[in-house]
């Protein structure tokens, strides 16, 4: 492995914690497929073994209780045999059938929600990072306060009677939501900061790539074996929160790459509401590289490729255009690698570890933007000295001329940024 692997590996929970033993369930309809093995890995992320499965197959889960009164039964026994002291579920569970789940089983019941946000809040390092998962977190609890004080309504006694229960819960729900408030209104000053970042670099002119993928797929390792970056990789789900932009310069062009938050199937709706600016990262690029990891059967290449499609779709990333790349090429034999070609013709097929593939891509990536090139010729004024600078770093295949006039310049420019040379202008036409 030539990156991570840190200590910080094993050691992001500390030691001496009670091991926590998860039996994993899941209500699913006969014939789909239940895939414990990411719910596992969350787990295991989150510092919690799995210790045991079940599957109900259910048309619908159960309103109240997620499981059947008989699944639960089988649960429950299988609870005791299997040493659990914990109940994980691969959905997202409504407070009520948490409240029932727990009082029938006994243990703690946690759903994949919960897990995810766990992870989370253990990854995050940066303030932005903190801010927007602790809000996540009280938008999740929020809707679970009525759970949570339950046995406290009950004491308040018959119909009409306001217990002191309820008081307790309006107090906490107000305290929650006040909290809310004030962390929205922190995040929005972060985030104008962060705006006036983005207009510096839109200021640049440099065009915008942005990685996108499913968590653990390989898209830091891919930016810094790209650009020689040092962003942590680790193998362990949501590694990386925080977005970082470096410099790619390939073909004698510069581009901005940006490194982001991984997506997971079922990505809990409050995290997406919450990590809005940094998904505005990928949402505003002008090139997409999807990352998917080639080494996992094709059954979940298939559900993980389309668990970011739709993320992407849902946070509004549709307009640019997207590079399917498969990552861990290394990981392959011949015939899954001629399968792969043959099923996805389109893909760039890399390995960050073996640079295989690494120039391939890169020549895709002007590929993609030389689509949009236009041939000019200007004539930029020697006081104009900005100008030559940035046209440089945008456009690689420059030719220039000293003139009595001025630099006389010969360039390919990006299409949407042909109007700022305007007043330069001598000719221009689409590039060939
Ligand atoms: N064999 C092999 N392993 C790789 C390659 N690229 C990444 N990995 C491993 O895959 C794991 C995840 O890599 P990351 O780069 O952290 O993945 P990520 O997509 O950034 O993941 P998140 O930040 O968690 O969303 C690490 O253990 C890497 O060492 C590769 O080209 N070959
Ligand atoms: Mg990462």
């Amino acid at each position: 492995m030539l990156n991570g692997s840190g200590p910080e590996l094993d050691g992001h929970r500390p030691r001496g914690r009670a091991r926590q033993r998860a039996y994993l369930v899941a209500a699913a309809r006969e014939g789909d497929q239940v895939q414990f093995g990411e719910l596992r890995e969350l787990l295991r992320t989150a510092g919690v073994a799995g210790v045991g499965e079940l599957v109900q197959r259910r048309e619908h889960p159960h309103p109240n209780s997620y499981l059947g009164p008989g699944k639960l039964e089988q649960l429950k026994n299988s609870l005791g045999e299997a040493d659990a002291n914990l109940v994980a579920c691969d959905d997202e569970l409504s407070p009520r059938q948490e409240r029932n789940l727990e009082s029938a089983l006994g243990v703690p019941v946690i759903d994949r929600t919960a897990v995810i946000l766990d992870i989370f809040a253990s990854h995050a390092h940066t303030a932005e990072g903190k801010l927007q998962v602790e809000l996540a977190q009280l938008e999740y609890n929020l809707a679970r306060m009525r759970g949570l004080w339950s046995h406290l309504e009950r004491l308040g006694g018959g119909i009409g009677t306001r217990g002191p229960g309820e008081t307790q819960i309006e107090t906490d729900r107000r305290l929650a939501r006040d909290r809310i408030a004030a962390l929205k209104r922190r995040l929005d000053r972060v985030h104008s900061n962060r705006s006036v970042m983005r207009a510096e670099r839109e200021r640049a002119h440099l065009p915008q790539v942005a990685l996108a993928g499913y968590t653990n797929a390989g898209k830091s390792t891919l930016l810094n074996a790209l650009t020689g970056a040092a962003v942590p990789v680790g193998d362990r789900l949501f590694h990386t929160l925080d977005p970082t932009t470096r410099v790619l310069r390939t073909g004698g062009r510069d581009y901005l790459l940006t490194d982001t938050v991984g997506f997971i199937r079922k990505l809990p709706h409050q995290l997406v509401d919450a990590f809005g600016a940094t998904l505005e990262e990928t949402r505003l690029a002008d090139l997409i590289l999807h990352v998917a990891d080639a080494s996992v059967p094709e059954d979940q290449l298939a559900t993980m490729t389309a668990a970011v499609e739709d993320t992407l779709l849902e946070i509004g990333a549709v307009d640019a255009p997207r590079v399917l790349v498969l990552a861990k090429a290394d990981q392959l034999g011949e015939q899954r690698r001629s399968e792969l070609v043959r099923r996805r013709p389109d893909a760039v097929l890399v390995s960050a570890h073996t640079g295989e593939g690494l120039d391939v891509l890169c020549d895709r990536i002007q590929a993609e933007f030389a689509r949009t090139l236009r041939r000019v010729e200007l004539l930029v004024p020697y006081g104009d000295g900005g100008r030559l600078a940035e046209l440089h770093a945008l456009a690689g295949d420059l030719e220039r001329e000293d003139t009595a006039d001025g630099v006389r310049v010969r360039a390919r420019v990006p299409a949407s940024l042909v109007h700022r040379y305007a007043p330069f202008m001598l000719s221009t036409r689409p590039s060939s």
